[in-house]
């Protein structure tokens, strides 16, 4: 790594940890990333989050802080605020929530009381823990109705949704996903959660970097609270932040992060996070996120044409889940397979999935970050052809070994980080 860039000096300081660091470093640069929720900061965003602001102490709010020396950090998280609602259309924002499961928290700490009836997509379908798994805090504190996808078209079934909830009467309907391949109807969803008096709580984690590029329709005019994770298509620092269209709605999610759920907030992450909302404001960030998608098409439809079986036939966003049955593979084994060749899936339950959430018949793929290293359609099907060869012999070390040898070579000519040095 360039020490200069960052000034580390881990090297000759602490050579066990830099270790670590180098074969990370290494495996990201020379291996194909298809975790749909991982991406590539910028090197701009990634000095912030490991710049100067990590010392600084700013219980509080811009303007309202439990301790001194606070008048640039400040300046630095309203900018943040500023910049996200700008990037978003909304009116107001919390760029303090560590990650996104205290995002979501929060949303519901503002908005609802302990018992209070949650509908939100089941775990096991392309839900998130968050929206009401019952070994989480949401699953523990409210009472869950979790609502499913269609299951002959694997697609969010609007007219079950609203009946659903005519029935139940929920307090707050969660829209967000994890492993939804298909348009999200945000206005579909806020006609439902109207027509039964219940909240609207867009969880847009997975998509946000597609919505500020405009690639996919925005929850933002529909919602009542939006939270969102910063890293993922977004390509921003670890973390989250919460959009308000009202204030009073805005003022009580303000009360839930803080005093209500963290003390300090990382005002590094949240410099990162000014930065990242800055760069996707930019015209190449609409590029890159209808890139994206067009990538997660092609990728699609190419291992569709290998005979892969994609859960709803498709996708329309950043990510497709491949249902393995038909290839007598289950989630686990493809994973391990395919970790073992270079190329990083995880697995992934289908709806309705025969097996545990550990072994799982299902794998998850996504183009966010081949996206951010420059590679297109012509890239898509090789690594498709990649997948399907190591799928077909997940036990033979010398096709893993030939396909890694492809990656490593593919992926020199699309370096993540091409002015640092590698060691
Ligand atoms: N862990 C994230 C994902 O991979 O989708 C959700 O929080």
């Amino acid at each position: 790594m360039n020490q200069m860039v960052f000034r580390m000096t881990l090297s000759t300081s602490d050579p066990q940890i830099w270790e670590f660091y180098k074969k990370e470093w290494h495996r990201q640069e020379e291996g194909l990333e298809l975790i749909a929720s991982e991406n590539y900061a910028s090197l701009d965003v990634m000095a912030a989050a490991g710049g100067i602001f990590t010392n600084k102490y700013a219980e509080g709010y811009p303007g309202k802080r439990y301790y001194g020396g606070n008048e640039f950090i400040d300046e630095v998280e309203k900018l943040a605020i500023e910049r996200s609602k700008k990037l978003f259309g909304a009116n107001f924002s919390n760029v303090q929530p560590h990650a996104g499961s205290q995002a979501n928290m929060a949303a519901y700490f503002a908005l609802l009381a302990p018992g209070d009836t949650v509908m939100g997509l089941n775990l096991s379908q392309g839900g998130h823990l968050t929206h009401g798994s019952p070994v989480n805090f949401s699953g523990k504190m409210y009472k869950i109705v979790p609502y499913s996808l269609n299951p002959e078209t694997h697609l969010l079934d609007y007219d079950e949704i609203a009946e659903m909830a005519d029935k139940t009467k929920p307090k707050a309907i969660i829209a967000g996903f994890t492993c939804y391949p298909r348009e999200v109807d945000f206005a579909r969803f806020a006609k439902i959660s109207k027509s039964c008096g219940a909240k609207l709580i867009a969880d847009m984690s997975h998509i946000s970097g597609l919505v500020a590029g405009g690639a996919h329709q925005s929850p933002i005019p529909h919602a009542d609270v939006v939270t969102s994770t910063t890293h993922k298509t977004l390509r921003g620092p670890r973390g989250a932040f919460i959009l308000s269209p009202a204030e009073d709605t805005a003022k009580l999610v303000d009360k839930a992060v803080f005093p209500g759920l963290q003390g300090g907030p990382l005002e590094n992450m949240i410099m990162a996070k000014a930065v990242a909302f800055h760069e996707a404001a930019r015209p190449s960030f609409k590029a890159y996120a209808k890139q994206i998608v067009k990538n997660a098409k092609s990728l699609a439809s190419a291992l569709s044409d290998l005979d892969f079986t994609l859960v709803s036939g498709g996708t329309d966003t950043h990510l497709m889940l491949l249902d393995l049955r038909n290839r007598k593979l289950t989630g686990k084994e493809a994973q391990i397979s395919l970790d073992s060749a270079g190329i990083t899936t995880n697995k992934n339950t289908i709806p309705n999935d025969p097996q545990s959430p550990f072994i799982t018949s299902g794998l998850r793929i996504g183009t966010p970050a081949l996206t951010t290293r420059g590679m297109k359609e012509k890239e898509m099907n090789e690594v498709a052809h990649w997948i399907d060869e190591v799928l077909k012999n997940p036990n033979d070390e010398a096709v893993r070994g030939r396909v890694k040898a492809g990656i490593k070579k593919m992926t020199a000519e699309f370096p993540i980080y091409p002015n640092l040095i590698k060691e």
